[in-house]
């Protein structure tokens, strides 16, 4: 291309990079996009310091100066960027069909003309920063490496808490002449010469873009986490589930936890629950029964992948936690507010304190008398608004958790000894159900359903289908993706298989009220299913599957009513009718992509219902 009009010359200097394929990709984009630098990234100490800075004199950073918050920063979006953008995410497979009925498709050749299109000359004005990453630990047998440009600095300061990323990487990937996760992001606001920027720069236009078998990402508009962050939901999730497929392991948007018991046993679970569902704080779990103990390996992803032994064994291939401000707090979620008091953090669309620290809804249980909300507005309690914005969240170093457990640097992962699946309903669900088999598992993850939260942009509170939490994430045809689920059971040792869990935190009792206490309480269905697996555990067999016979759940020390235990745990064969006619029409829309496995799961529950 000639370089001689417009953008600066020193684009095309040499890349320090001795990986022919890399140097020439960076090289192509920033001729497309025409920054007026390209940086590459070492992922430094002193490389954030001065990244940060220049955040801060942006005005996109705010540095917090309450010592409560050491060496951390607050950011605020513009109004209209604050979540993942489903309707605006795409799978471009090849065939249409490869990418099924929960994806938005377009004919790759298509989407990449509209990219040209919409990426050139999208970073005038900029610096395109170049990012190498690893998703996963550096050290595994197959390192998952990825490479991310950016022309977005805070995008680079939290992929530094989300991934591990700079020279160590580089080198590495040059080391192994390795393929890498091409993923490339703008914030599709370019700068005119002499133009003013703006704290948070990004388009309207937004365009989340997946093609499948290039294993490649093109991210516009946006600079909100799940839509600009690229290792994360577009590359762990996404692209990695279809690796999966391809490679007979699981790329799951799932939590992992290791509890230990009074005798000293220990048992890794994973859990799924859709986005803003419970996963961070179940992953930070501080168990109320005597004599447990937890600790975390991972709040959001999970990969599995099967052992010599025909074991599922999880990796959490984050670096840090992304987690829901609203909600986190002293009283539900300390180890979590201990991980963020470390500090080292970056808040984006919380509240500011007068001291210049940070503060959501729930974090304390009285708010302060003064804040400063995400708005930027003055705000007090009786605003009648909320101070922080509900899918607010802290981005914080996982290693900053006291309880993270020492296999989270194991290269080949954990164990995982059971499966939950979980969503928010406040119908019908009851708090803990054991599946009859691995296929009726697969059966309750796959009709997984949850009322939507603020995590995605659209309506709130709308009962949708969500299966095994991945509706967002499926990289590939959903119908495949169940098949690939419940093919897992032939390639694993049989008595190594983990025993699969539906659970609901939610449920409502006739107050309205949400019946279960959740939170460390959650312990308490653990410890059950725990049992279960030990085969100490009673339960009592239902038509949906196990639920704990009188007396099998732990409630000692619990203050709950049994009206409120009732409400939680009651297999109510009037609310399974409409149930089983939405899941019927859930399973219509797969067309023959289906399972006949999960068809027969399905009539299996219908007679047992009728019976
Ligand atoms: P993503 O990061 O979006 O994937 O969310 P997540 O699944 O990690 O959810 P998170 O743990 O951040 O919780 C989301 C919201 O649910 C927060 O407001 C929590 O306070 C609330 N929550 C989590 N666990 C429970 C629980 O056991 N009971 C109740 N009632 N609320 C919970
Ligand atoms: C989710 O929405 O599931 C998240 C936050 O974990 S984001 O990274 O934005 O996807
Ligand atoms: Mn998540």
């Amino acid at each position: 291309m000639d370089m001689s009009e417009g953008s600066d010359q020193k684009v095309i200097d040499a890349a320090p990079t001795t990986h022919a394929e890399l140097a020439a990709w960076v090289q192509d984009v920033a001729e497309l996009t025409k920054p007026d630098n390209v940086y590459w990234v070492d992922g430094t100490q002193e490389e954030n310091d001065r990244l940060t800075a220049e955040l801060v004199e942006a005005g996109t950073l705010k540095k917090l100066t309450d010592p409560s918050f050491p060496n951390s920063f607050a950011a605020f979006s513009d109004p209209k960027d604050v979540a993942r953008v489903e309707e605006r995410t795409f799978i471009c497979s090849e065939n249409e069909k490869d990418a099924g009925f929960t994806n938005n498709w377009m004919d790759p050749s298509k989407m990449k003309e509209k990219l040209n299109e919409l990426f050139d000359g999208a970073m005038r004005g900029r610096t395109m920063y170049v990012i190498p990453f690893v998703m996963g630990p550096l050290d595994a047998e197959h390192p998952q490496y990825g490479v991310e440009v950016t022309d977005s600095a805070y995008v680079v300061a939290s992929m530094r808490i989300m991934a591990l990323i700079g020279n160590k990487v580089l080198r590495k990937i040059e080391a192994e002449n390795a393929f890498f996760v091409p993923a490339v992001h703008t914030v599709g606001s370019p700068l005119e010469p002499g133009a003013e920027d703006v704290a948070w720069p990004c388009n309207e236009d937004k365009w989340i873009v997946h093609f499948p078998e290039e294993r490649s990402i093109w991210s516009y508009g946006s600079g909100y986490g799940g839509n600009a962050l690229l290792g994360k939901k577009c590359y762990a999730l996404r692209i990695a589930s279809v690796m999966a497929r391809d490679e007979g392991w699981l790329a799951e948007h799932m939590l992992i936890l290791k509890l230990t018991n009074p005798e000293g046993k220990s048992y890794n679970v994973a859990a799924a629950f859709p986005s803003a569902c419970g996963k961070t704080n179940l992953a930070l779990l501080e168990p109320t029964i005597e004599g447990w103990k937890a600790e975390t390996l991972g709040d959001d992803i999970n990969w599995m992948r099967i052992g010599k032994e025909g074991e599922l064994r999880g990796v959490n291939p984050e670096y840090g936690l992304f987690g829901v401000a609203p909600g986190t707090g002293w009283s539900t979620n300390p180890n979590a507010m201990r991980a963020i008091v470390k500090g080292n953090s970056i808040f984006t669309n919380v509240a500011l304190t007068d001291e210049g620290g940070v503060w959501w809804e729930g974090m304390t249980d009285e708010a302060p008398a003064h804040l400063t909300d995400w708005l930027g507005e003055s705000w007090t309690p009786d605003s009648g608004r909320k101070a922080a914005h509900p899918n607010s969240r802290f981005c914080t170093p996982i290693d900053q958790v006291d309880m993270l457990a020492k296999e989270y640097y194991s290269p080949d992962g954990i164990e995982i000894h059971a499966i939950f699946f979980g969503g928010r309903r406040k119908t019908t669900i009851p708090l803990v159900t054991q599946s009859r088999s691995w296929t009726n598992g697969i059966f309750m993850g796959s009709t997984l359903s949850s009322e939507t939260t603020a995590a995605a942009s659209g309506a709130v509170g709308v009962v949708r289908r969500d299966p095994m939490a991945m509706l967002p994430f499926i990289g590939y045809n959903a119908g495949d993706y169940l098949k690939h689920w419940d093919s897992i059971e032939s390639k694993a040792s049989p008595e190594r298989l983990p025993k699969i869990f539906l659970v609901n935190w939610f449920r409502r009792n006739a107050e309205g009220a949400i019946a279960w206490p959740g939170f460390g309480e959650n312990s308490r269905v653990l410890k059950w299913a725990i049992e279960r697996i030990e085969g100490k555990a009673e339960a009592v067999e239902t038509p949906i599957g196990f639920v704990p016979a009188e007396g099998s759940l732990d409630l000692t020390g619990l203050d709950v009513s049994p009206a409120d235990m009732e409400a939680a745990t009651a297999v109510n064969p009037e609310e399974w009718i409409p149930e089983l006619a939405s899941i019927e029409q859930w399973y219509a829309k797969f067309g023959d992509a289906l399972p006949a496995s999960l068809r027969a799961e399905l009539d299996g529950l219908k007679e047992r219902l009728d019976a």
